[in-house]
């Protein structure tokens, strides 16, 4: 009876396991990327996820390209005077063996001028431009509108 439950276990951690996303070039890590569905008529949208640098040298996220989107840009969210406000960034910089984590009410991706809106459960592709590593190519998965990480 012990050991049936430990295999259900195990097999529960697979399936949560098999939902992390992983792409890897070079040195650069890119885990976990997802988006919030985007309601009604909205035409921008948020990406998230987080960016590992394995090397011992820096290294620069250079641009963000969708083919769902017009633009896509890294932002950072500021608050001055109690407003929130978000700046775009021209790189982002990694030092050597940073890991930078892409999360909602800090650093995210914005998609602008959506070509349709993001709807949870699908995926849609992004290619992220590194100095050193060159282009990755990934895959961004739609969760739910008030999702606030990669898991819900
Ligand atoms: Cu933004």
């Amino acid at each position: 009876m012990k050991s049936a439950l430990m295999v259900f276990v195990s097999i529960l951690g697979l399936a949560g396991c098999a939902t992390s996303d992983e792409f890897r070039e070079g040195d650069v890590v890119i885990e976990s990327p997802w988006a919030r569905s985007s309601a009604g008529r909205t035409a921008t949208g948020v990406v998230y996820l987080r960016l590992s640098n394995l090397a011992a040298e820096p290294e620069q996220l250079l641009g963000v390209t969708t083919p769902i989107a017009a633009g896509a840009s890294v932002h950072r969210t500021m608050r001055e005077h109690g407003m929130m406000s978000m700046q775009p960034l021209q790189a982002l910089a990694l030092a050597a063996n940073e890991t930078v984590s892409l999360e909602p009410g800090g650093l995210h991706i914005m998609l602008m001028q959506l070509g349709s809106p993001l709807v949870e459960g699908e995926t849609f592709p992004m290619t992220l431009n590194f100095e050193r590593a060159g282009s990755i190519d990934i895959h961004v998965t739609v969760r739910g509108v008030g999702a606030m990480s990669a898991h819900e």
